[in-house]
C-alpha cells in the first residue's frame, strides 16, 4: 500500500518535472532563501551573457523580403532595439485585411463568450499551424507565417525558431454596465527576464481607452542599477507573497490582484515614458516583453480584437526541446499541453 503511494507519487514527480522542462523558464523562482541571495542578478547576468554570445553566433535564417518588407524589417529592428516595441499600420493591403477580419470572425463564430476577469466577456481560441480549419489556417498563415515577423523575433532572440508559434484569437467587450476591475494582465509588468517576442495584430482601431497594448520605452534595457534593484524588490516580495498565502496572511500593499506591482518610486527613477500603442485596425505591434509592459486600460462599453502571437516557448531548454520533440513524436494529440 505505501509502495503504491511511494511509486505513484514518484510518477507524478517525475511526469510534472519533465513537464516544467518543456516550459520557458519561469520569470520568479518563489524561494525565499533564493531570492534573497540575489539569484535573480546571477540569473540576468547569465542571460545577458548568453544573449551578447548569441548573437556573436547567431545567422538570421533567409528569409526572401520584397523592398516594403525589408524596409520595415530594418526599421522594426532599430526601434526594437532602441525601445523594446514597435508598430507598424496598414500591415496588409486593404484587400488582405478585409479576408483576414472574415477569417477571424469565422475561427471566433463557435466560441462562447465566457466571463472576463477585468469585467466584460471575452471569446477565444487558439489556432496550430495544422488546423483543420480552412479560415484558421489561412489566418495563421498570414500571421505566423509573416517573413517580417519571424526575422524580427529571430533578432530579438538571437537564435533561429525551429517551431512555429500558436496564435490566440481574442474578442474583449467591456460590458456598459461593468465596472472595469483591475486585472494582472492591466497591470505594468515584464514576463520573463530575458529577451522574447511577442506580437499584436490589431483586428480594430484601438487607443489608451480600448485596451491598446502599453509599454514603458527603453524598459527593454536592464543594465542600469534602478532595474537591478527593481529586479531584486520583486523577486523577494512574489516570494514573500508565497509566504503569505500559505499562512492566510493579507497580500502586500503593492500586491494587485495576485501580482506584485511595480515599485512606483522604482518606476519613476526608470524615468521609462510609457507609451499607449494606439493603432488603427490592421496594425501590428511587435514588443520584446522583457520591457514593462501591459494592456492598456477599456473604458465601458468597448470592444477589443487581436490575435496574439507568443514566441516565450523558443526559450526553453535542450533537454525540454528534447522531451518535447519526443512528446510531439509519439503523440501529436498532446501538443496543446507542449507548445
Ligand atoms: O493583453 C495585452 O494587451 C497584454 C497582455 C500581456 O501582458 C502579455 O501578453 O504578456
Ligand atoms: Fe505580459
Amino acid at each position: 500500500m505505501i509502495i503504491d503511494r511511494l511509486r505513484k507519487y514518484a510518477v507524478q514527480k517525475i511526469v510534472s518535472v519533465l513537464f516544467a522542462l518543456t516550459r520557458p523558464i519561469s520569470y520568479h523562482k518563489t524561494s525565499l532563501i533564493l531570492s534573497c541571495m540575489l539569484l535573480k542578478l546571477c540569473q540576468l547576468l547569465f542571460r545577458q551573457v548568453q544573449h551578447f554570445f548569441r548573437g556573436m553566433v547567431f545567422r538570421p535564417t533567409e528569409r526572401i523580403l520584397d523592398d516594403v518588407q525589408s524596409a520595415r524589417f530594418e526599421k522594426l529592428k532599430m526601434e526594437i532595439d532602441t525601445f523594446g516595441v514597435s508598430i507598424v499600420s496598414n500591415y496588409f493591403s486593404d484587400d488582405r485585411f478585409a479576408e483576414l477580419v472574415s477569417d477571424f470572425d469565422a475561427v471566433l463564430a463557435p466560441c462562447p463568450p465566457r466571463p472576463f476577469r477585468g469585467g466584460g466577456t471575452v471569446r477565444t481560441t487558439t489556432v496550430y499551424e495544422d488546423d483543420p480549419d480552412s479560415s484558421a489556417r489561412h489566418l495563421y498563415n498570414a500571421l505566423a507565417r509573416d517573413p517580417v515577423l519571424l526575422s524580427l523575433v529571430e533578432h530579438i532572440h538571437r537564435r533561429k525558431i525551429s517551431t512555429l508559434p500558436r496564435i490566440s484569437l481574442q474578442e474583449l467587450v467591456m460590458a456598459a454596465d461593468k465596472p472595469n476591475i483591475p486585472e494582472p494582465n492591466a497591470v505594468l509588468h515584464s514576463d520573463r527576464h530575458y529577451h522574447h517576442a511577442k506580437a499584436f495584430f490589431y483586428l480594430n482601431d484601438l487607443n489608451g481607452s480600448s485596451g491598446a497594448y502599453l509599454y514603458a520605452k527603453g524598459s527593454n534595457k536592464i543594465g542600469n542599477i534602478w532595474r537591478l534593484i527593481h529586479e531584486v524588490d520583486i523577486d523577494v516580495r512574489e516570494s514573500l507573497a508565497v509566504w503569505r498565502r500559505r499562512l492566510g496572511l493579507i497580500p502586500g500593499h503593492l500586491s494587485i490582484t495576485g501580482i506584485e506591482q511595480i515599485r512606483p518610486s522604482l518606476l519613476r527613477h526608470l524615468q521609462h515614458p510609457i507609451q499607449s500603442m494606439d493603432g488603427d485596425r490592421n496594425s501590428f505591434v511587435f514588443s520584446d516583453n522583457i520591457g514593462f509592459h501591459a494592456r492598456g486600460n477599456m473604458v465601458a462599453g468597448t470592444i477589443r480584437r487581436q490575435v496574439h502571437i507568443h514566441f516565450t516557448y523558443i526559450e526553453v531548454s535542450i533537454f525540454g526541446e528534447l522531451i518535447r520533440r519526443t512528446v510531439l513524436a509519439l503523440k501529436p494529440a498532446l501538443r496543446r499541453v507542449v507548445i
